[in-house]
């Protein structure tokens, strides 16, 4: 066993406790949250996000793979079935068309004549590409997982030239997102020079939702919401063209973090182009050229930076995991991985109680209680624990799950964390971090990101 074999945390008065809370338990309670938000064809991922959601979906799948293959299928396929005619796998699905209590839901997005004939409404924007690497999961643990890779394919495929074709128009290899909600690390710092940098023009009123589910001074202030608005209504005045959006919009970022997804999602579609005896021919290509577009374009003196492509400068005012990410998916050198993780440790990311801080505690916007300006999160813990492990760097990796082990224990399954306290932050009940630990504890042994075999 790698890290769950032994939860030694510091002994205070509830170590016993917390020690009485077995993985087996946890895994019991994991199953039981995700059967509760099972809907028929995915998962709802909490009260606060009652419908499907782009990265999420693929993580949630790893979760059900360890035990209800079938639903993790469903999962994916009930995504990938609402995928654009032009490729893009959206952000958010609205399932039964319905906003419920999320702002901004298909009214504000009138994106629904994209969706597909009969399917449901979906936002307008992206989220990280991790599908191949859930379908590459998923067909693992189906009796028939050749016919699921056989089906979700070509879908795959499509996603990944609309990615290429609609977001590197000019061929760096380097994919842009238009809004902080396509970085699924929405309120990152890194973020606020371009969002903050252009003309507020009116904005047809809106009511938020969010923080009626958690405290204000969790989520994103309102001017972050006016802008995450106006960007929203830029897309739809622009019927969601691509070209006319990018012809038009204020906020156009290569972003390391998403872009190492989408190395890593190559390289799960080259490993299922193999299994299934066809040309990766393409899948290869695309992932030397990302790989080599981060490391020549994107890495400077121990970390990864976005590059702000309407003001065409970089953004190195902050300093957030963000830069850290392209761990994950195997583009650093390892030269630039050793000087990455010199610079984690000199950025005082290990030093909150529990790591990792999603921004770092000596950048000053840094606020532990604030979503992901401070709070410890399953995504990106995720995302690290698999990249420091490829690398070879296990303590690190060891220290971080024993931290998000301990969370779990205390708190349930939340969707971020105070550093330093350990308190909640985010939503509760939040069955993506259910099926994290679902996936840590059954592959504990932590294999090498999505390697083609
Ligand atoms: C906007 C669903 C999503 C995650 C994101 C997280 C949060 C949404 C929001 O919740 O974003 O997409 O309304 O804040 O930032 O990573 O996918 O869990």
């Amino acid at each position: 066993m790698f890290l769950f074999s032994k939860v030694r945390a510091s002994h205070d008065s509830s170590t016993a406790e917390r020690e009485a809370i077995t993985i087996t338990t946890l895994t019991e309670r994991a199953r039981e949250t995700l059967n509760g938000a099972w809907l028929g064809t995915h998962t709802k991922i909490n009260e606060m996000y009652p419908h499907q959601w782009g990265w999420d979906a693929p993580f949630l799948s790893m979760g059900w793979a360890t035990f209800k293959p079938e639903r993790a299928r469903q999962e994916l396929t009930s995504q990938l079935s609402h995928q654009w005619s032009n490729g893009m796998i959206p952000q958010i699905i609205f399932h039964d068309g319905e906003a419920r209590q999320y702002f901004p839901g298909p009214e504000r997005w009138q994106a629904h004549p994209h969706s597909g004939q009969d399917g449901a409404p979906t936002s307008g924007c992206v989220q990280p590409p991790l599908q191949a690497i859930g379908v590459r999961r998923v067909a693992q643990a189906l009796p028939d997982g050749r016919d699921f890779l056989k089906w979700a394919y070509p879908r795959l495929l499509q996603w990944h030239r609309y990615l290429y074709r609609e977001r590197d128009p000019d061929g760096r290899g380097l994919v842009y997102v238009r809004h902080p909600w396509e970085t699924g690390l929405d309120n990152l710092p890194d973020w606020d020079g371009s969002l903050f940098g252009f003309e507020l023009s009116d904005i047809p009123a809106y009511e938020r939702k969010d923080n009626q589910h958690v405290d204000d001074r969790h989520r994103p202030d309102n001017e972050y919401y006016d802008r995450y608005t106006a960007l929203v209504d830029r897309f739809r005045a622009a019927d969601y063209d691509e070209a006319a959006i990018r012809n038009n919009c204020p906020f156009l970022v290569e972003d390391p973090a998403y872009n190492a997804m989408l190395c890593a999602a190559n390289r799960a579609l080259i490993d299922i182009a193999r299994q299934l005896d066809r040309s990766a021919t393409e899948p290869e290509q695309w992932f030397r050229a990302t790989s080599q577009g981060l490391r020549d374009q994107l890495y400077d003196n121990g970390r990864f930076y976005a590059y702000d492509r309407y003001n065409e400068t970089m953004l190195d005012d902050h300093e957030s995991l963000m830069g850290y990410i392209p761990l994950f998916g195997g583009a650093p050198t390892d030269r630039q991985a050793q000087s990455m993780v010199d610079r984690l440790d000199a950025m005082g990311y290990f030093d909150t109680r529990y790591a990792l801080p999603t921004t770092s505690p000596d950048d000053p916007a840094f606020d532990p209680e604030k979503y992901w300006r401070g709070p410890v999160w399953g995504f990106t813990n995720w995302l690290m624990i698999r990249g420091l492990s490829d690398y070879g760097f296990h303590d690190r990796a060891r220290s971080i799950e024993q931290g998000s082990l301990e969370l779990i224990q205390r708190h349930g399954f939340c969707e971020n964390h105070h550093p330093q306290s350990g308190e909640p932050t985010g939503a509760k009940g939040f069955t993506v971090t259910a099926a994290l630990f679902l996936e840590r504890a059954q592959n504990n042994s932590c294999p090498k990101t999505d390697a083609p075999s």
